[in-house]
């Protein structure tokens, strides 16, 4: 503990030489860098970071990861509602519509069950330069959706699965010239093949401790692999339905537009957001004497990560290496590139991953046929000076 304390004094007095305490870099955020290790800035980006640009939303600042797992009064934030109070004693989780029984769980009852862990980071799907901050990773206890759907019993029509929230608001659905006025819960769904798989994950406690009520307090649903958006918060609903769920977060505020070439003609796509894209980015340079490295956050669906490579100037491609604190299947994962040979002068480092599918993360060029904001998973050229 004490030697902890004492690296992060020594890196309060690195802030102030280097300036970014005047950047707005909160007081938790410091990284617990190597004694005598410091930051080298980024000169790219814009001169004030603020973590809770708006209220019940937090950004996590990539500068300071300090660890594998994102404690969770850290862990970045966002919904769409504002935060609903659900009392733990009454809650229930209820199982609804084309089921052999319909439940309704108390929290005790899903502790009773077999608790699991599950170790899965997530990015939000409008997660995109310069901050890079809708990132998170963490380790999840509760119990897989799937043995609560057992426990129902799944009928043989059941296509699609629909996740409720326990908030609300007001929404404005549009059809033609009428537009109706409905207060509807925050709902998200999920395919018969894709509920079903033993993956799905009913979350109670991250990190060991229960929930905030950022991240959904009592219970929330983990979809390991996929944006945020399918991880419903404040889960107080599942129902089983035969036709697809168009609801607002499902088929229209998330969803990319794409041109994609089919022989020859350019067709456009519309797609729900589900699996994550391949993403890495360069969270932080950090220099001990005249040695410079690179920490290198990688987020994907699962899929094998075959090499993470940084690129400095118009130099080669560059192999960074594995952290095995973030070996997990879907753990957000660490790389470190060894910067040699850094010489003074303004310089610029992107890195790239590569899937063992043969996968590779897209330059900002190569996903310009996507019109929409979200799954902005392109390489993020950072740019620094060194003294
Ligand atoms: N009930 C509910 N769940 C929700 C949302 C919401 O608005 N309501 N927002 C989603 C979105 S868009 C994201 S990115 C994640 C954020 O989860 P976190 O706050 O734990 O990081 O929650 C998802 N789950
Ligand atoms: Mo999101």
């Amino acid at each position: 503990m004490s030697t902890q304390h004492s690296r992060r004094d020594v890196l309060r007095g690195t802030l102030a030489l280097t300036g970014l305490g005047l950047l707005g870099f909160p007081e938790w955020a410091l990284p617990l860098l190597a004694q005598g290790e410091t930051l080298v800035p980024f000169t790219d980006l814009p001169p004030t970071f603020n973590p809770t640009p708006r209220a019940d939303t937090r950004l996590v600042d990539i500068r300071a990861i300090d660890g594998p797992f994102t404690p969770r009064d850290r862990f970045y934030t966002t919904q769409h509602y504002g935060h609903p109070a659900v009392d733990a004693a009454a809650f229930r989780l209820t199982v609804t519509g084309l089921v052999n029984q319909t439940l309704s769980l108390s929290l005790d009852d899903l502790k009773k069950m077999k608790p699991q862990q599950l170790v899965a980071g997530f990015e939000c799907s409008g997660n995109r330069r310069p901050f890079q901050g809708l990132a998170s990773n963490g380790k999840w206890t509760g119990v897989p959706l799937k043995a609560v759907l057992d426990k129902a019993g799944v009928k043989a029509e059941a296509r699609e699965f629909v996740f409720f929230g326990a908030d609300k608001g007001e929404e404005e659905v549009e059809f033609r010239a009428e537009k109706f006025k409905v207060e509807q819960q925050f709902g998200r769904s999920l395919t018969r093949e894709k509920a079903l798989t033993p993956e799905p994950f009913l979350a109670w406690e991250l990190n060991g401790e229960p929930l905030t009520v950022h991240q959904g307090f009592p219970l929330r649903l983990v979809v390991p692999g996929w944006y945020g958006v399918a991880n419903v918060k404040w889960l107080s609903q599942v129902h089983v339905q035969q036709e697809k769920y168009l609801g607002k977060y499902q088929a229209r505020w998330y969803r990319s537009l794409r041109g994609e070439v089919i022989n020859g003609e350019t067709k456009w796509k519309e797609t729900e957001i589900t699996l994550m894209q391949p993403k890495s980015f360069i969270a932080r340079v950090t220099k001990a004497g005249a040695a410079h490295k690179a920490l290198v956050v990688v987020l994907n669906d699962g899929t094998p990560v075959k090499s993470v490579e940084v690129k400095v100037d118009d130099g080669p491609w560059q192999a960074a290496t594995a952290d095995a604190a973030t070996k997990d299947k879907y753990s957000w994962k660490f790389y470190t590139f060894t910067w040699n040979g850094a010489t003074a002068g303004e310089h610029t480092l992107v890195s790239r991953m590569t899937e063992t599918s043969g996968r590779v993360q897209p330059t900002a060029e190569q996903i310009a046929n996507k019109k929409t904001f979200l799954e902005d998973n392109s390489q993020y050229p950072r740019k620094l000076t060194i003294a």
